[in-house]
């Protein structure tokens, strides 16, 4: 996802790396590696050239900061490459926001009408919306408004169905506007607090479509009116925005589909071309694939900073956090069974594909495209063959337990005495880095205490996560360097054990 877009400020950060000031050369540098992928990504022409003189112009302006504060409220220095990776995100920021992406109420209730081209992804996003507001406990009724192709329906109930949410449909011959009159008037007589109009689309912005939506619209008064636009259609989804513009009234966009277009320049462009802000994100076909926009994690994903801010909304979704700190206290004091392994990483799980979490986590975009998902289920599958004394005490596991667990999983019995052999290790180490005393491990995560303040320090140079400079030989080393600090500890918190045995 928007691998295109990271890929030019990857390389201008690295140009700048160990440069002693900002100059005109330099900059003009890295701002054509910048150029050239905002132009690659489909981002409007005359928003690239603007976004362009903007960075420019404050990058080379003399008013670069070079101290500033920290999330600690300290004044640290940071370098001329940082500074103007500061620079570039601010200015992303301010080319998609400012966004609101609360939808608003009308006459008590929640009305969405959804619009757009064929296969853009309204009727996913109807169904992501209202799941999304059963979330919120609301009352959501989803209206099958699309006529036009026989199996639409069909579609949006089974939808509906899945999130066990009703579906207003309408009766033989009946047109989609009195479909949506009679949905509306449902809403007001069944209190339901929240509607989503799903309508249908057509391949090229028509006028019986626009005539078909702008009844809809009359009849329904929806309180937002958003338009679906897929990543693929690149630079025509400004386009096709200011043509719905011309004949509706947008609150809104959705822009789906990200996770299958590296590009996704249009997302960066629409608002300042036309106006309409981006609401939410589509990042998969699943109906949990739904985001708030906030331009500010586009803008640090873009900037391969991850989105800190947002992996952590994902996490308080899914997780109890009263329980969260009791596992992360235990497993810090190494009493950790494979029981509340196997809760973690249904934890995980539930957040979505792993590639999606590693992709919002600073530095690990790379890293992503390689994360095997079955590997999780195989783990899973072992532990679920085990007893639940092994499951506490996976020091028991023999052989013969091996090959009994292996049987029951599909797995063979080395797979098996892997995972303890890891296991153990995990718990070992997690033992050693909690047992210290004063801070605990994450305080010992190295940037991590940074993170845990308000939201991302200004000039966070994600490299830092991974311990150094941003090319890679210098972070393998770094690797290599806490691969054998962490050897050493497991080492000596073996002695330690040994001695405390002695005694
Ligand atoms: N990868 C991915 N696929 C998506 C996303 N949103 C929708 N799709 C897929 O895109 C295809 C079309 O989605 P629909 O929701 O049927 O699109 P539509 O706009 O309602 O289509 P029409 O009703 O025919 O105009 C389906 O196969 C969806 O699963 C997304 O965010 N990511
Ligand atoms: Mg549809």
């Amino acid at each position: 996802m928007l691998e295109t877009l990271s890929s030019g400020f990857k390389n201008a950060r690295e140009r700048l790396q160990g440069v002693r000031e900002l100059t005109e050369d330099n900059v003009a540098d890295a701002l054509k590696d910048v150029r050239a992928s905002l132009l690659e990504a489909d981002v409007d022409f005359g928003v690239v050239k603007d976004f362009i003189a903007r960075v420019k112009g404050r990058a080379l302006g003399g008013k670069v900061e070079t101290r500033v504060k920290n999330a600690q409220g300290q004044t640290v220095r940071i370098t001329p490459g940082q500074a103007f990776v500061k620079v570039c995100e601010e200015e992303l920021v301010e080319l998609m926001g400012p966004v609101d992406p609360s939808l608003s109420r009308k006459q008590g209730a929640t009305s969405v009408m959804l619009v757009g081209l064929q296969g853009v992804g309204k009727t996913t996003v109807a169904a992501k919306l209202a799941n999304h507001l059963k979330r919120e406990s609301r009352k959501v009724l989803l209206v099958a408004a699309d006529t036009q192709r026989p199996a639409a329906v069909l579609q949006l109930q089974q939808l509906g169905e899945s999130i066990d949410v009703p579906v207003h449909v309408g009766g033989p011959g009946d047109e989609p506007p009195a479909i949506c009159a009679a949905a509306r008037e449902r809403v007001q007589n069944e209190g339901f607090d929240a509607v989503v109009y799903d309508t249908a689309g057509r391949l090229a912005v028509d006028e019986t479509l626009m005539e078909e939506l702008a009844e809809i619209a009359a009849r329904t008064e929806p309180a937002n009116t958003l338009l679906v636009c897929d990543a693929l259609m690149g630079r025509d989804a400004v386009n096709v925005a200011g043509a719905f513009a011309e004949r509706l009234s947008l609150d809104g966009l959705v822009m789906t589909k990200l996770d299958g277009d590296s590009r996704g320049g249009a997302a960066l462009a629409v608002k300042a071309v036309t106006g309409v802000p981006i609401k939410f994100l589509g990042t998969g076909e699943t109906v949990d694939r739904l985001e708030p926009f906030r331009p500010e994690g586009l803008a640090s994903r873009i900037l391969g900073m991850g989105d800190v801010v947002g992996l952590v909304r994902d996490f308080e979704q899914v997780v109890d956090e009263k329980k969260a700190e009791e596992d992360a206290e235990r497993l810090l004091q190494g009493q950790f069974g494979m029981d509340d392994l196997l809760t973690q990483l249904r934890t995980i799980q539930k957040m979505g594909p792993l590639k999606d979490i590693l992709g919002k986590l600073p530095g690990m975009d790379s890293v992503a495209d390689q994360v095997d998902e079955g590997e999780i289920k195989k783990v899973e599958a072992m532990i679920q063959s085990m007893t639940p004394g092994e499951r506490k005490q996976p020091e028991v596991i023999d052989k013969s337990r091996a090959t009994r667990i292996a049987k029951g999983s599909g797995r063979n019995a080395k797979d098996v005495t892997d995972l303890v052999g890891r296991f153990r290790q995990m718990r070992e180490m997690m033992a050693s880095l909690g047992g210290g005393g004063g801070g605990g491990l994450m305080s010992r995560i190295p940037g991590m205490n940074r993170l845990a303040g308000a939201g991302m320090p200004a000039g966070f140079d994600p490299s830092e996560m991974l311990g150094g400079g941003g090319d890679r030989k210098a972070r393998r080393a770094n690797a290599a360097r806490a691969r054998s600090q962490a050897k050493k500890k497991r080492k000596s918190a073996k002695n330690a054990r040994r001695k405390g045995r002695k005694k």
